[in-house]
């Protein structure tokens, strides 16, 4: 029997990956987590059921396009099984109009070495999400006996989750990014919430960000599920939407990082790169001042891109000013043109979901 699962950070050689699909994909209705992301003057904003079955045929055609591109480079794809995501669904705890999607994989599943977690999210229209994945648990759990299949614990979500009356229609962009300072945000702590696109792993540290999706709570849970690795806090207070660390602070290899330009760490927490001699560099600017149509995420996926190898890295076919910089910066781009499925949940690093990269757990913090 094979190992199949293995990956420890986002730069070592890919090999294995999973890559997510649009198919049956809904705009979800409002609920207490959600609200606060859609930014007031978005066109989803009190919309919501299934989206238009050209704009998901179009999505799957661009999540092809990244399919081949790392196949061509010898990596192996695996695919999620789309459930059909406008059912309602309910809980012990809530009921919710509907489901979302099987897009990002970035935000459900967390590799670290030889187990792949299922995330605890916010959203109470993510709740079985995970379900699209079980088929490729199962697999990799019969052909790889290393292999560990987890479920963190599942959040309840009920009321007591989240705080109410925080999401208010006439909010500034000044008072956001004043809560983002004073890390307040929509999640209570009453349990942990963890979006695994959150979590950047480097070896044996862990660099989470705290922000709308993944709350303190969680934090000190990956401390003692983890005890062998150093689990961070980040906080980015220009961020008025903080969610996901993959459009803020991206490793592409040991001691080098690009890092939002809007979006700098809070004070403090860039010492321990700074105390190894890692470059932290400002990312290009996007090449476009609007996300696409029907799009939760911010114009800086971007710098949202899959690094393949050290030297190698997958950038969005029209991000032409971030192929510029990481080509200086001695990457190889491979560009794939995947901007119209921004709008399913995110870029090139949030479409995939690591399974195996070559290397074991490093110290890059010693
Ligand atoms: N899923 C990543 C979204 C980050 C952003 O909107 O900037």
């Amino acid at each position: 029997m094979a190992k199949i699962v293995n990956s420890w950070n986002d730069w070592d050689p890919l090999k294995r990956v999973i890559v997510g699909r649009c198919d049956n994909s809904v705009i979800p209705p409002e609920e207490p987590a959600t609200s606060e992301k859609v930014p007031v003057d978005s066109e989803m904003r009190g919309m919501w059921g299934l989206r238009p079955l050209a704009t998901v045929e179009r999505g799957n055609e661009c999540l092809e396009n990244l399919v081949k591109a790392v196949e061509d480079r010898g990596v192996v794809v695996d695919r999620p099984t789309p459930l059909q995501w406008n059912q309602a669904i309910g809980t012990p705890d809530f009921r919710n109009d509907s489901m979302m999607t099987c897009m990002p994989p970035r935000d459900i599943l967390l590799t670290i070495g030889n187990e792949i977690m299922a995330s605890a999210n916010s959203f109470r229209c993510r709740y079985f999400e995970y379900l699209a994945y079980w088929p490729l648990m199962k697999q990799y759990f019969d052909e790889d006996p290393e292999f560990l299949w987890t479920q963190a614990p599942r959040p309840r979500l009920t009321d007591a989750s989240y705080k109410h009356n925080y999401y208010d229609e006439k909010i500034t962009l000044e008072e956001r990014l004043v809560r983002t300072a004073n890390k307040d945000f929509v999640t209570t702590e009453v349990e942990p919430m963890w979006d695994a696109a959150d979590v950047m792993r480097m070896g044996k540290d862990l660099f989470i960000q705290h922000g709308l999706t993944t709350n303190r709570t969680a934090m000190e849970w990956f401390q003692r599920y983890y005890p062998e690795l150093r689990v961070h806090a980040m906080n980015f207070p220009g961020d008025p939407y903080p969610i996901h660390i993959d459009a803020t602070f991206v490793p592409l290899r040991p001691g080098l990082i690009i890092n939002n330009p809007n979006r700098h760490p809070a004070e403090g927490q860039l010492a321990i790169f700074e105390a190894n001699d890692w470059q932290v560099v400002d990312a290009a600017q996007p090449a476009h001042t609007e996300p696409p149509a029907l799009c939760y995420s911010s114009v800086w996926l971007s710098m949202n891109c899959l690094v393949l190898d050290p030297s190698t890295v997958i950038v969005e076919a029209s991000e032409v000013n971030q192929q510029e910089q990481m080509d200086k910066l001695g990457m190889n781009v491979i560009p794939v043109d995947l901007r119209d499925a921004y709008p399913f949940g995110g870029g090139l690093h949030c479409s995939t979901a690591d399974v195996y990269r070559e290397g074991g757990c490093e110290d890059y913090f010693p």
